[in-house]
């Protein structure tokens, strides 16, 4: 009938809308403002959001989904741990129409259409403006690098891990010396930071270390002090995410250079589920937030700024 049909052409409106978030975890500072931007961003829109913490485990974050598709979700929002292993339950959402976005990490699928969109940074470019960062820096002088990899499998972690290298593979002065993953946790950054310091003759053949996030950063200043050297001086630092902590270890002089990654991915998610709900505009496959370079003279600004940002 005319009812119906009308009923059904209707807008669907946001605060009628249940998304599930499957969270990777909360094992850096920047990973906990985007589950608490997320829910800021949900409440101002008037959406419901229900989060599973995935605990850093992929079976996880599939238990989390299914379950999200059980109970009839309108959308699926994902941060996915590892980039593989995702078609069985993507399949299973597209299968009942449930739109998915991806949140801040990418997958490997090769049927494109099992998500909507994916909201990222470029994260080549944070790895390789880290890179750029240190060649100018060194200008020729010879540069040994310890590298704190993030999590294995993890997008990131790859795409960072690409950006630097192909930022320093035309400076044979900078070599990457040792290279491990940190897990992107502060406790695993310093843990293996200890261990680089202890083989290279007590941090002495270090001159900077790359960490793909901040967290693991901060964790690599605290051995490096603990070692008694600088850091910052005797050891520089690079890093990305832009948490409140590593500008407070730029104005003590203890960290160089950091790379900005906005925690506010949920936003751009829902304004493109909204627009897709209520329109079926569809949203184009990347959703690309901002990356910027900062170093030492912005730490306090960007310390200013921070507190408005979900930390
Ligand atoms: O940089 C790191 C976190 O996937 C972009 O994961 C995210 C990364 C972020 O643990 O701190």
């Amino acid at each position: 009938s005319a009812m119906v049909s009308s009923a059904l052409a209707a807008p669907v409106l946001a605060a009628d809308m249940t998304v599930g978030f499957s969270q990777v975890g909360s094992e850096s500072g920047w990973r906990a403002a985007e589950t608490s931007v997320a829910k800021s961003e949900a409440a101002k829109r008037g959406i419901t959001l229900k989060i599973a913490d995935g605990q850093q485990k992929q079976e996880n974050q599939i238990k989390a989904v299914r379950s999200f598709i059980a109970q009839g979700v309108d959308a699926i929002f994902i941060a996915p741990v590892v980039q593989t292993g995702w078609e069985p339950v993507l399949e299973e959402a597209k299968d009942v129409g449930i739109p998915v976005f991806l949140l801040d990490r990418a997958i490997v699928v090769k049927d494109k259409s099992l998500y909507m969109s994916v909201v990222t940074a470029d994260n080549v470019l944070e790895g390789r403006l880290i890179g750029d960062w240190l060649v100018k820096q060194m200008n020729g002088k010879p540069c040994n690098v310890v590298e704190l990899q993030g999590t294995v499998g993890a997008s990131v972690a790859i795409d960072r891990k690409k950006g630097f290298t192909e930022a320093i593979a035309s400076t044979p002065n900078i070599k990457i010396i040792r290279s491990q993953s940190g897990d992107f946790t502060r406790s695993k950054g310093k843990e293996v930071m200890e261990s680089f310091i202890k083989a290279e003759n007590n941090g002495k053949n270090i001159c900077m270390v790359y960490a793909h996030n901040d967290d693991m950063a901060i964790g690599a200043i605290q051995a490096i002090k603990e070692a008694g050297l600088k850091p910052g001086k005797d050891i520089l630092t690079g890093s990305i995410d832009g948490v409140p902590d590593i500008y407070k270890a730029m104005l003590a002089g203890e960290a160089n250079a950091n790379v900005e990654l906005t925690p506010n991915m949920a936003g751009p998610a829902f304004d493109a589920l909204e627009k897709f709900k209520q329109n079926g505009t569809v949203p184009p496959k990347v959703i690309k937030t901002v990356t910027r370079l900062w170093l030492p003279a912005d730490a306090q600004s960007q310390l200013d700024k921070k507190k408005d940002m979900g930390y």
